[in-house]
């Protein structure tokens, strides 16, 4: 028989002009060749299609220095998107142009004030949705996270991430029941039933994949734990070691939205 695989589509923006004035807190100021990290990014998009995604590029932003950082405008899982209101300042105008393409393709929730949130806080593993307590979320935006994904079947928790600027610096899903995580920034604790694979200690950021479909996107700059992983999956990788100066990494520069046939039918727009 044939079945239709979901089409997943990869909302992208390009590196700002701007970049060098990129939000910084756990990382020292160093210079980023703009053109260097643009030849990166490109480089991402061009994985991401050869991973099976449609590109969506997001119109250009240059007065965001963090406009390429697209995950932490929106949490979307199958049944709805939320859009988020970032915790720094700088970043609020990022969500704009966001909801205006995620509106094409899910049914939108917002976030108000005071509640904030940055999606790279946000690790969805199946039907359990981990939230980083950062300083760019709050208990607030848990709470309407919360509210807003509970009455589709997920289980909301709260956990606390110390060292590093959001969860997914820590931990991410590799599958509906198993997260990569640094156990150096999270309390293991916080995440019951769920298999947690460690990543090597030398390599503190290498808990950061991306995952699109069943393929992953990780970086080289963490050869020790990608030879662990590689020993029961395949990886792709990508070299994003510019905008890693601006504390951004593989999960950072994407939103992957999974379209079903039905929803592809049934689309409004
Ligand atoms: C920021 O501090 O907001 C950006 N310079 C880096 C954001 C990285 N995003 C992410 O990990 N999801």
């Amino acid at each position: 028989m044939y079945v239709e695989l979901p089409e997943m589509i990869a909302l992208t923006r390009e590196v700002s002009a701007s970049i060098n004035h990129c939000e910084l807190t756990h990382v020292v100021r160093e210079p980023i060749d703009l053109e260097r990290a643009r030849a990166q990014h490109r480089a991402y998009e061009d994985m991401l299609e050869r991973l099976g995604c449609r590109l969506v590029r997001l119109e250009p932003a240059h007065e965001l220095p963090d406009a390429v950082f697209v995950e932490d405008t929106a949490i979307v899982v199958d049944e709805l998107a939320i859009i988020t209101r970032p915790g720094a300042e700088s970043r609020r105008a990022e969500s704009a142009s966001v909801a205006r393409v995620l509106g094409q393709h899910r049914e939108l929730r917002s976030i108000d004030a005071p509640a904030t949130i940055d999606g790279g806080d946000v690790v969805v593993c199946g039907r359990r949705v981990f939230i980083g307590r950062s300083s760019r979320t709050n208990d607030a935006g848990v709470a309407r996270v919360r509210d807003s994904v509970e009455p589709f079947g997920y289980i909301v928790t709260a956990v606390e991430v110390r060292g590093c600027l959001h969860l997914k610096s820590a931990a991410t899903a590799l599958s509906d029941n198993e997260l990569l995580v640094n156990p150096a920034w999270i309390s293991r604790a916080d995440f019951p039933g769920v298999e947690l694979l460690p990543i090597d200690p030398a390599e503190p950021h290498a808990a950061n994949i991306l995952r699109a479909g069943d393929e992953y996107v990780y970086s080289p700059a963490f050869p020790r734990t990608a030879a662990m992983l590689e020993r029961t999956l395949r990886l792709n990788f990508v070299d994003l070691s510019e905008l890693a100066k601006a504390e951004g990494a593989v999960t950072c520069c994407s939103l992957i939205v999974r379209e079903t046939p039905e929803k592809r039918n049934g689309r409004r727009h």
